[in-house]
């Protein structure tokens, strides 16, 4: 892989829609990818490039890992903007698993007749899992893990956004007739009209892309007659595109020159968010396309959906404690919890949770860890999860949370040094429940 060392130009303060131009749209997105500068993949197609199996074997050692990591993110920022990872489920029966519980899902959003609204679709022309992870693991947890124990997910969420990244899955499926969306980027600045994304600094406009992954795992197979996603590739690198992908000249551009490469069941695509992208029109004779759409933040972002965490956990403790005692390889138990639990420290409430012998208090991630290792029942977890969320809560929230009798029913020993710390929050509960 050749390494890209030329400068970028300067940045100039703010963007504005006359900064737009579909000769520079083009200057940056004729070129061709070169499979030779990308030495682990497998194949270049319509420009993007394909990945496979191979990906996993390769990175098996912490040198390998490394080196397919950096290759891939060199894909996604300088490259094409996006790769297709062909096989990246190697066992079909999980994702067609995860398939009935989404339908299920979409059963019941219908039958409540919940109004389920979309960003860049048509009303009517698919049918949107929002929160689908949280969902997922809460309603059946064994397959969640399944799911998740996915090491190709982790590998390249890894690679692009480092550790303790925050999964957030939309499913969306594009029913049959249903058109296609607009040409578009995605979260952040993609979330937004032109004139807002203009008031961000230029600066911002390169530091957004850096801050999610967008991933999609086919649930069904997709010809290219389903309608899977559309993507412009190289459209990552133009830096006005923020603002550009909202004017129709762009849209026109987008619609004559994308690729759109079917899909096999259990494939996944991951892409920059600023790659130019939609979902296509579904002409098939009655395939519901399913992707399940992956959002992921880096730990130092703010996802685009808010994900109750602490109830993942509190029902994924069983599972993972079950998956540990059969023998399970550590890797995939870390993309479980990496997938489920918050790995961040911050925000913290440093009054209360204070980094004592260390420069962070200890996360969510690091207590669900301990508690598998040293096995702990389910019982201490639980009291000792919420504890830790309590403290990392407001003030109002951490009182609302240890009214629950149950939180206190044990007091774990952190909830006693609490006390030390902050005596005053909760010294009538104390009177109370000790
Ligand atoms: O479902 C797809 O193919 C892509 C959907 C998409 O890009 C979006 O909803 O932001
Ligand atoms: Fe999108």
């Amino acid at each position: 892989m050749t390494a890209t060392s030329t400068p970028r130009p300067a940045i100039r303060g703010w963007l504005t829609e006359a900064d737009c131009r579909i000769e520079d749209l083009r200057t940056v997105v004729e070129q061709a990818t070169d499979l030779r500068d990308y030495p682990n993949a497998d194949a270049v197609e319509r420009n993007v490039l394909i990945y496979g199996p191979r990906l996993l074997q390769r990175a098996t050692t912490p040198a390998g890992r490394r080196e397919v990591q950096a290759e891939l993110a060199s894909a996604l920022a300088d490259g094409p903007g996006i790769v297709v990872v062909t096989g990246a489920f190697g066992d079909i029966s999980v994702v067609d698993r995860a398939t009935a519980v989404f339908d299920a899902m979409i059963a019941e959003q219908r039958a409540a007749g919940a109004a389920v609204g979309d960003h860049f679709a048509k009303p009517g022309a698919n049918d949107r899992v929002w929160g689908a992870l949280d969902k997922f693991a809460i309603r059946e947890p064994r397959l969640f893990a399944d799911y998740y124990a996915n090491e190709m997910i982790a590998l390249i969420c890894e690679a692009w956004l480092g550790p303790n990244y925050q999964v957030t899955s939309q499913v969306n499926v594009v029913n049959p007739g249903g058109t296609a969306q607009l040409a578009h980027r995605d979260y952040h600045l993609g979330f937004m009209s032109a004139q807002r994304a203009s008031s961000y600094p230029t600066r911002v406009h390169r530091l957004s892309p850096g801050m999610t992954l967008q991933g999609a795992v086919a649930h069904c197979d997709m010809p290219v007659q389903t309608g899977p996603t559309m993507y412009l590739p190289h459209s990552q690198k133009y830096e006005p595109g923020y603002l550009a992908f909202h004017q129709p000249e762009f849209t026109a551009y987008f619609d004559e020159n994308h690729a759109q490469l079917p899909l096999g069941k259990g494939d996944a695509a991951f892409f920059n968010p600023a790659l130019f992208h939609a979902a296509g029109t579904n002409r098939s004779d009655g395939v519901r396309r399913m992707a399940n759409l992956l959002q992921v933040s880096s730990a130092f972002g703010r996802a685009m959906e808010s994900v109750d965490r602490t109830a993942m956990c509190e029902a994924l403790f069983p599972v993972l404690t079950g998956l540990k005692a059969a023998g399970h390889p550590e890797r995939e138990l870390r993309s479980i919890v990496a997938a489920s639990a918050e790995g961040y420290a911050f925000p913290a409430n440093l009054d209360r949770d204070q980094p004592i012998g260390g420069l962070a208090p200890q996360t969510q991630a690091e207590l669900v860890w301990r508690a598998v290792q040293d096995r702990w029942d389910a019982d201490t977890f639980r009291a000792e999860l919420h504890a830790q969320a309590a403290r990392r809560g407001t003030g109002r929230a951490y009182r609302r949370l240890t009214d629950d009798t149950e939180v206190f029913a044990e007091p774990p020993a952190q909830i006693i040094s609490q006390r030390v710390h902050d005596p005053g929050v909760v010294v009538d509960h104390e009177q109370d429940r000790l």
